[in-house]
């Protein structure tokens, strides 16, 4: 099959790598998002969203011609889908107990519907949104086929998760292996053929509901991953072992890899994507369910430390250091951070927080330090929730000249404990309960 022009649907964290790196490749590309404010951003030749080295291909992807910009699709040879499917806000079901969220596929669905008057005989279109099982058999093919073509014979159609790592989207998209799930073989097949324009690693080919369920299992398994490296936290405290020594010497076994705790978890795959299967099987999944429980649960863990530290909260005031999800990245979407900020205000404590990497975020209810002299000034504690590069850096005696705080509660396992104790710290780390 011969793909000269294709239309990605959704021009966010993945859609706009992904179209921008085909019309590098030489492949015409039309980029579309239902957001006017992102087409007229991007067409002023600006980027809203933060990863490196994504400007430099969007430009070049722009000056080459190949990629142009519009809030409605048109003809093309493929259609790739990569919106968001976020949760339902007011939504929630129950099982035995278990309450869980839906998921709202209302986007999906509506860039399908889309697709429709444009679908042509020979089209191939790939869903990339992270969706639940069977969506792209169940939710995808009755939509298309309003157009009175018929999937398999008139047109292909794939599910191929995006697997790439925020922070190094770039890199990972041309050179992560690929999944390819067809809702046929020649489907799979076609989808084969488009990704090979520029990915460098492995394209496998299967079916669509095995590839919607690859990468479902992908995020819930380092989910659960990261709920026992909590779980284990929460143990240590209890048993006077410093959990992070614990790990790093589990570790040395051959065949154990355990994760690192931390505040819990945040951004918009691995705390969402379990809840796909919790929603699609709840009568199936009390492991997957558990683990999400005990990983929105480590704030309030976070918080203890804190009171462990301080005592009564009310009237003290404390730098937290980081607001991101996950360290050096600028995103700040379900942050743990941000719940363990909310809590601290919710026990009378006054929180500044210094994020590096948006210093000017306007989040609600949160006060955002102009710079880290700021934050630390007036502080009781500093509270480490990020593990940023820069934060690792930070020199403890220059950090005692500027404060007058001489507790530190480190969450992410940062912080040299001699050096800053030498500096004339307190220091209080998650996992461990030790003098
Ligand atoms: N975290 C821990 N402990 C750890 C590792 C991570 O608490 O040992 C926390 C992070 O701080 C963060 C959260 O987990 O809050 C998630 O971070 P992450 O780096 O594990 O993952 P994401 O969400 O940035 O990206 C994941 C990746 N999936 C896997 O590694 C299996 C990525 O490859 C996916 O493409 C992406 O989800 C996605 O879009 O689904």
């Amino acid at each position: 099959m011969n793909f000269q022009k294709i239309c990605v649907l959704g021009l966010g964290y993945i859609g706009l790598p992904t179209a921008s790196t085909f019309a590098t490749n030489g492949v015409r590309v039309v980029g579309v998002d239902v957001n006017p404010h992102v087409i007229e951003t991007l067409r002023n030749g600006n980027i809203h969203i933060h990863e490196p080295g994504l400007r430099t291909v969007v430009e070049a992807a722009l000056k080459s011609g190949n990629l142009t910009v519009s809030t409605a699709p048109e003809e093309a040879d493929a259609f790739l889908i990569a919106v968001p499917t976020p949760f339902y806000e007011d939504q929630v079901q129950e099982y035995e107990g278990r309450k869980y969220k839906l998921a709202d596929m209302r986007a999906v669905a509506s860039a399908a519907e889309a697709i429709v008057p444009c679908l042509r005989k020979g089209n191939l279109v790939v869903l990339e949104s992270t969706s639940p099982p069977r969506t792209t058999v169940d939710l995808i093919i009755p939509i298309l086929e309003r157009s009175g073509l018929k999937v398999g014979t008139d047109f292909f159609l794939c599910y191929s998760p995006e697997r790439v790592l925020p922070g190094q989207i770039l890199r990972e998209l041309i050179e992560n292996a690929r999944v390819i799930g067809g809702v046929t073989p020649e489907s799979a097949k076609a989808g084969h053929n488009l990704y090979a324009i520029f990915v460098k690693g492995n394209i496998i080919e299967t079916d669509a509901t095995t590839a919607e369920m690859v990468k479902l299992m992908e995020n819930t398994t380092r989910d659960v991953n990261i709920a026992i490296a909590n779980e284990f936290a929460r143990l240590a405290e209890k048993f006077g072992v410093d959990v992070w020594e614990a790990i790093s010497l589990a570790n040395l076994h051959p065949r154990i890899n355990i994760l690192s705790p931390g505040p819990g978890v945040g951004g918009h795959c691995i705390s969402v994507d379990p809840w796909f299967f919790v929603e699609a099987a709840p009568e199936l999944t009390p492991l997957i369910y558990e683990a999400r429980q005990v990983n929105d649960g480590q704030p309030h863990f976070v918080v203890k430390k804190v009171k462990q530290a301080l005592g009564e909260l009310k009237g003290k005031k404390i730098a937290a250091l980081g607001l991101a999800y996950k360290p050096d990245v600028d995103d700040l979407r379900e942050s743990p951070a941000t719940e363990v900020v909310h809590l601290l205000q919710n026990e009378g404590a006054q929180v500044r927080v210094w994020e590096p990497f948006k210093p000017e975020a306007d989040m609600q209810g949160i006060n955002m330090a102009p710079s880290l002299d700021a934050a630390l000034s007036n502080a009781d504690l500093i509270l480490l929730l990020v593990k940023h590069t820069e934060f690792l850096k930070l020199d403890p005696n220059e950090v005692g000249s500027k404060t007058k705080a001489r507790f530190l509660v480190d969450c992410v396992n940062g912080w040299n404990l001699e050096q800053w104790k030498h500096a004339g710290f307190n220091i209080f780390r998650l996992g461990v309960n030790k003098s």
